[in-house]
């Protein structure tokens, strides 16, 4: 009896110093060893923005998925694990889901951390998770987001396995209870998914994310009853049955480039471009935040910086936890 709750006891203590090691997270972490990590970072997110907009949303969409792996009990977390390549295509960007991670988020990376090494002083001091979190700002406040100050000190991780996403991140098919659990088992509020969600404010997706929505709605031919109907057939003709399946669409009709509320307003008139997106506005215990959003810009940003800094201590690795990695893609 007492070795088995010593043995519980222990994995408790284990969990709470994975929990808890956020703490250990700051804004000035760079102070001493590369001051000028910020704006290094911020001009090669601004170039690389220059060529293609994708940078944004791809980016952004790295950053979550980062955060959100795990393996078994042990998040991954934000250790830019997601970035690690294996030469039998067994990591984590391996996994179908991914898809949606366009190049250009882990070229952003890249070219940023080659920046930063390229400054005498810096080289090989900043993880690549931390540049991943400050190119995550970045592209958010280029895109006319809100900015913020991006706490510091995650190290990069050293595993990554394909068989860890399916099991932790969303998908657009999910319910909102299903939804809800999800981000709970990461400490997130229902607050919480809704203000990220609205990260679909910008970017793309491809049509086999939604073409249940509107060519067979629960097995039975038909179209999703929340969905706009304008909306709906607007979607069938950029979307046709045999589409190219490389072919991607605005997830914000409106306001494609724009990371701003029209996402939420959008969800009021039916024009949600993912079942897990309109959910927030069909379910009761959503809709009201949806509303607040849509009529307050200063209220969803707040939620949002909010819920991106509990994002961003997802699984934090210190100390012996993790490393600097030298290349974003390999283990030292
Ligand atoms: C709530 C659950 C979520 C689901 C089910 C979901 C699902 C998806 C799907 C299916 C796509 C389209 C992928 C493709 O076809 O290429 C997508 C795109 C995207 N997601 Fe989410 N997502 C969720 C939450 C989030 C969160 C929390 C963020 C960030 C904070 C985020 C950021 C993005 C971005 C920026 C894109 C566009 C990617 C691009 O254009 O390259 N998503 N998401
Ligand atoms: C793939 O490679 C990694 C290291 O590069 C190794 O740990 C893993 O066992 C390999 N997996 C398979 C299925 O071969
Ligand atoms: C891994 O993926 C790359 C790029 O998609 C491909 O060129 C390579 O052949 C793959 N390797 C294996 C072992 O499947
Ligand atoms: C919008 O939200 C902000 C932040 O929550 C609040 O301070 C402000 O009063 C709200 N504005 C309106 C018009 O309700
Ligand atoms: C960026 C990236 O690594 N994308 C990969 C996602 O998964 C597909 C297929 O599973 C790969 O072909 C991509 O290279």
């Amino acid at each position: 009896m007492c070795s088995h709750s010593l043995i519980f006891h222990a994995n408790l203590f284990l969990l709470l110093l994975i929990v808890g090691c956020h703490a250990q997270l700051r804004v000035d972490y760079y102070k001493n060893t590369c001051p000028n990590v910020e704006s290094i970072v911020r001009s090669a997110v601004e170039k690389k923005l220059q060529q293609t907009f994708v940078t944004a949303p791809a980016t952004l969409r790295l950053f979550f998925h980062d955060c959100f792996v795990r393996v078994r009990i042990v998040t991954t977390g934000c250790d830019a694990s997601v970035m690690l390549a294996t030469r039998n295509n067994t990591s984590e960007k391996d996994n179908p889901i991914n898809l949606s991670l366009a190049g250009d988020g882990f070229d952003t990376v890249i070219k940023a951390k080659a920046a930063v090494d390229s400054v005498p002083g810096c080289q090989n001091k900043v993880s690549c998770a931390d540049i991943l979190a400050l190119a995550t700002r970045d592209v958010i406040a280029l895109a006319g987001g809100p900015s913020y100050a991006v706490e510091l000190g995650r190290l990069d991780g050293r595993v990554s396995t394909k068989a860890s996403v399916r099991h932790h991140l969303p998908h657009p098919e999910f319910k909102l209870e299903q939804l809800n659990q999800m981000f709970a088992s990461h400490g997130l509020t229902l607050t919480d998914l809704v203000a990220l969600s609205g990260a679909h404010t910008i970017g793309f997706s491809h049509c086999s994310q939604f073409s249940k929505r509107i060519y067979n709605f629960r097995r039975r031919k038909s179209i999703d009853h929340t969905l706009n109907p304008t909306y709906a057939k607007q979607l069938q003709q950029v979307c046709p049955k045999n589409v190219d399946p490389r072919l991607a669409i605005d997830m914000d009709p409106v306001t494609p480039r724009t990371f701003d509320n029209q996402y939420y307003k959008n969800l009021q008139q039916g024009r949600g471009l993912l079942a897990s997106d309109q959910a927030l506005f069909t379910h009761k215990r959503t809709r009201d935040l949806v509303n607040l959003f849509a009529s307050n810009n200063t209220a969803f940003e707040a939620s949002f910086v909010s819920a991106m800094m509990k994002l961003g201590r997802i699984g934090v690795k210190t100390g012996n936890q993790g490393e600097i990695r030298h290349d974003c893609t390999m283990i030292n």
